[in-house]
């Protein structure tokens, strides 16, 4: 069963979903819990409200452990509501983060392509959330944001060639389960926002009749 925390479960019945999880057609609304995750200051906050249509603020606000939003969109004719959760990358959150991580269907895994160690960290994050989902993989799509900022080579703090490397050990890894994706996202020009969210509910529908245990 999927657990939600109370005041998701009430948010749901407020909104009187009809289909939770089920075959989806264009009367039904089915409703995918997806978490932003990465190191602190990447752009995961910029991205959701980017995502939202909101403007966005050059001014680094950290998120508090965690912020929340909700969007309504149509994909390949079929209706989704959007749980979409913003945890903080901040390490003094960690003990928190696995609260959240719980009923996750899909995670946009974001580094800064200007700072190197938040590509670094992104395998501690790919473990936090298969412990915390009790899952072996849930469909991610990485993303490297800021890419307004890159304006030569030299902008870029990891190569092409590390990028497509990690990107394939992590197909290997999850091989017959779903592809992971790799896209570049500027949250403050809004380049390929749109598409992050649109591939990764792709992989997630792709993925949800295979998936073993959630
Ligand atoms: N140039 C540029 N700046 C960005 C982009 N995305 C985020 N920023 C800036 O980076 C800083 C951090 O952005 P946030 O969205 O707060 O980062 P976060 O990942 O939510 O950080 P935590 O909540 O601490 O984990 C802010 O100053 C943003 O304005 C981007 O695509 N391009
Ligand atoms: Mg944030």
């Amino acid at each position: 069963m999927i657990k939600f925390p109370f005041i998701m479960k009430a948010y749901i019945n407020s909104k009187r979903v009809i289909g939770l999880i089920m075959e989806p057609t264009i009367s039904r609304t089915v409703v995918l819990k997806i978490c932003l995750i990465g190191s602190y200051g990447t752009g995961k906050t910029s991205l959701r409200v980017s995502y939202m249509g909101n403007r966005h603020n050059r001014n680094y606000l950290p998120t508090v452990g965690t912020d929340f939003s909700v969007k309504e969109i149509v994909l390949d004719s079929k209706k989704f509501q959007l749980l979409i959760w913003d945890v903080s990358g901040e390490t003094r959150f960690e003990s928190i983060r696995s609260l959240y991580f719980q009923g996750v269907y899909g995670v946009l895994l974001v580094f800064d392509q200007t700072r190197r160690e938040s590509f670094e960290d992104l395998d501690q994050w790919i473990h936090d959330i298969e412990i915390s989902t009790q899952t072996q993989g849930v469909p991610v799509v990485v993303l490297g944001n800021k890419s307004d900022l890159i304006l030569s080579d030299l902008d870029k703090k990891v190569s092409k060639e590390e990028i497509e490397a990690y990107i394939s050990g992590l197909n290997d890894r999850y091989e017959g389960k779903f592809e992971v994706k790799y896209i570049e996202t500027s949250a403050l020009s809004g380049d390929n926002v749109d598409e992050a969210f649109k591939q990764l509910i792709r992989e997630i529908m792709e993925w949800l009749p295979k998936r073993k245990r959630i």
